[in-house]
């Protein structure tokens, strides 16, 4: 893992206001109040495999129930509910219509340019079944993985549980990432098929989904992908390739409205995500079926409460594992009304979130930090032309929320009357991890309060050993839970060493290190401090910094780069780039746009450095490793301090700071 990572875990957030959960109890609610919830804690830590196996039968549908709740023989290698068989999409579909709620709203999705639609648990259900017939007659079999690469469309949602259905994992591609980037990860999961649109709207352009899928599988450079399936959404002229390509509307609408749930194994997988690390490519964050079904389900009812007659919205993005668990999977498995957003807030429409809350009367709310506090710095009369009164509960996730930002939140969007439930999780967690109970804990603006029931997290120093109250350490996890990553993508090597071994194993017991650093402070409140490894959360949006260092050297002019993040008033973080240039190329106005551009092209415009910083040479131990947290303080115009004395050549830190 990257260098010095404790070198990060130093600021403590002082935070004393507490918000009680009371004003907001409310009878129906899935967990009542203090006294359910402690009860709910009490049992799920005394008998931890009794409380899943009870939740999962509860909870899920079983075709066949399962024999065993956990197998942790061969850790880190957890089994979750073998023997059992189940099936995700029949789950968030044909149990709720055999409940008689076949008319209930499942989704109601508003597009970029005002166009609605609402569709109901049985529209959904044949359109699940008519796609997975399609996906059937492309040759997708059990077991073959489908990517996605889509605007925040039904049809991804549809196309996801399609994939469910039939048993056949889906890996599905942020839109805003490049064709280069779509092209490793279909490489890596071996895709069969590929879903994408003709175009995206993001922001006010318009982006070409289709034409990056063939730039992605020019020259068979992904002999895998059989089929490409286009939904036209923007009308965008698109190259066909015949025997190849299939249009969407062509394709689904003939099928058979049928198609019986396969019955999955357990542990057979759902889907990969790929996310970033502190080392080379992003890695295939493989889940399985039955225990991440029960743990997005389970948070989902637990954190969010969500009433019959309500509308829940999460403006994720399904590319992402907050819109898998908490777009589709969390909130249709439970069988709530889900609000699927096409387009994002920007300067061209800075009310577009308010107006929607209005006009859909939208009563949960989750968002990033990052959203919140671009609302804040234009100010409150925006939202406060609006009428939000439908509010009665917000949500944050993805980085950490600074106190001010969780105030205004709490002020300005919910009129002091909104509990707020900040969510620490990860890609790799499936589901939230540590949250308030909004009818049962307290909140205080800043913290994410406590771990959810049969979660158990400690806060360890290098040695593995816990730390006093309100010292910062490493987050760690100390027990298998059900939605934990099972492993990565054809790398269960890395599996291991990255989250399992990276701290000393205490009594042979392995803990899951989260990559976080966090305090826990006297009442037992978590404060989570961001990565320590060498991950940056740019607007919310996790990246690797080994990643945007190769797409730098990738290009012909750089020798060597560098890459850290900076603390900014808005993104979290920003990227600072140190670059080095090969020998006979110069420093000019013009390559920093080229360099900048090329990081664009190699992985996708959320990748763009802030800035480029051309140096002779980057300060480096002297066994040669890049000494990033020199590098990090010069970024964020700090006074370097701490140990220097490793540095191999002073003159290079002389430098750098002119
Ligand atoms: C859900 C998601 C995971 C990383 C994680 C943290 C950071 C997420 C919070 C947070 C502080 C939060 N998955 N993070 N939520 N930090 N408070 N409530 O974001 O895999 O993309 O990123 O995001 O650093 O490790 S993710």
């Amino acid at each position: 893992m990257g260098s010095e990572p404790s070198a990060r875990i130093e600021t403590v957030l002082q935070e004393e206001r507490v918000f009680e959960p009371s004003q907001f109890v409310r009878k129906e609610a899935s967990i009542s109040g203090i006294d359910h919830y402690l009860k709910i804690i009490d049992s799920a830590k005394a008998h931890p495999e009794r409380f899943w196996q009870e939740e999962a039968l509860k909870e899920l549908h079983w075709f066949k129930p399962f024999e065993s709740v956990l197998d942790w023989s061969n850790p880190p290698f957890a089994r979750w509910f073998d023997g059992g068989k189940t099936n995700v999409s029949y789950n968030c579909l044909d149990r709720h219509i055999n409940n008689g709620k076949g008319e209930k709203v499942a989704i109601i999705w508003e597009g970029e340019p005002g166009d609605v639609r609402r569709i109901t648990y049985k529209e959904l259900f044949e359109e699940v079944c008519k796609t997975a017939n399609a996906l059937k007659d492309l040759g997708i079999k059990k077991g073959d993985l489908v990517a996605l690469y889509m605007p925040m469309v039904p049809e991804a949602a549809i196309a996801m549980l399609a994939c469910a259905r039939i048993g056949a994992p889906h890996s599905v591609v942020f839109g805003g990432f490049s064709s280069e980037a779509l092209r490793d990860r279909l490489i890596d999961g071996q895709a069969k098929v590929v879903i994408t649109a003709d175009g995206g709207f993001r922001k006010d352009k318009i982006i070409s989904l289709k034409d990056a899928v063939d730039t992605a599988l020019e020259d068979n450079s992904c002999p895998t992908v059989k089929s490409v399936l286009v939904v036209k959404r923007t009308n965008e002229s698109v190259s066909f390739n015949a025997g190849r390509d299939y249009w969407w509307h062509e394709l689904i609408p003939s099928q058979s409205k049928e198609c019986p749930a396969e019955h999955m194994d357990s542990e057979d997988r759902l889907f990969v995500l790929y996310t970033s690390g502190s080392t080379g490519k992003p890695k295939g964050v493989v889940h399985t079926t039955s225990g991440y079904n029960l743990w997005a389900h389970l948070t989902f009812k637990w954190i969010f409460d969500v009433q019959d007659n309500e509308v829940y919205w999460c403006t994720a993005d399904v590319g992402w594992i907050t819109g898998h668990s908490y777009i589709v999977y969390g909130p249709l498995s439970n069988g709530s009304t889900t609000f699927m957003y096409e387009g994002v807030p920007r300067p061209s429409k800075p009310g577009a979130f308010w107006e929607i809350i209005q006009k859909h009367k939208i009563n949960i709310f989750y968002t990033a930090p990052t959203a919140i506090r671009a609302f804040m710095k234009s100010g409150r009369s925006i939202p406060d032309n609006y009428d939000l009164s439908s509010l009665r509960l917000l949500g944050t996730v993805g980085e950490p929320i600074n106190p001010e930002a969780w105030m205004w939140y709490r002020e300005v969007i919910g009129r002091d009357n909104c509990p707020i439930v900040d969510t620490w999780w990860q890609t790799e967690t499936g589901g939230v991890m540590i949250s308030p109970i909004p009818t049962a804990v307290s909140t205080k603006p800043g913290s994410a309060t406590m771990p959810l029931p049969g979660i158990e997290v400690d806060v360890v120093n290098a040695e593995g050993e816990s730390v006093e109250t309100d010292q910062g350490g490493y987050l760690v996890i100390k027990r298998p839970w059900p939605g934990m990553m099972r492993t990565i993508h054809g790398n269960s090597k890395r599996f291991r060493e990255t989250y399992w071994e990276y701290l000393k194993p205490r009594d042979g017991e392995l803990v899951y290190f989260a990559g976080d650093g966090a305090r826990r402070d006297k009442d037992g409140y978590y404060w989570i401090m961001g990565r320590v490894d060498d991950v940056i959360n740019v607007s919310g949006h996790r990246l690797g910094t080994m990643e945007i260092e190769s797409a730098l050297v990738s290009h012909p002019f750089v020798a060597e780069a560098a890459v850290v993040g900076r603390p900014d008033e808005l993104k979290g973080e920003a990227i600072v780039a140190f670059v080095t240039l090969e020998s006979g190329k110069e420093f000019s106005e013009d390559l920093l746009i080229i360099l900048k551009s090329h990081v664009v092209q190699e992985i996708g415009a959320i990748a763009r450095p802030e800035e480029i910083r051309f140096t002779n040479a980057l300060p480096k131990t002297r066994s040669g490793k890049i000494m990033r947290r020199l590098l990090r303080s010069l970024a964020s115009g700090e006074e370097v301090k701490g140990d220097t004395s490793t540095l191999e050549d002073r003159n290079v830190l002389d430098e750098l700071r002119k």
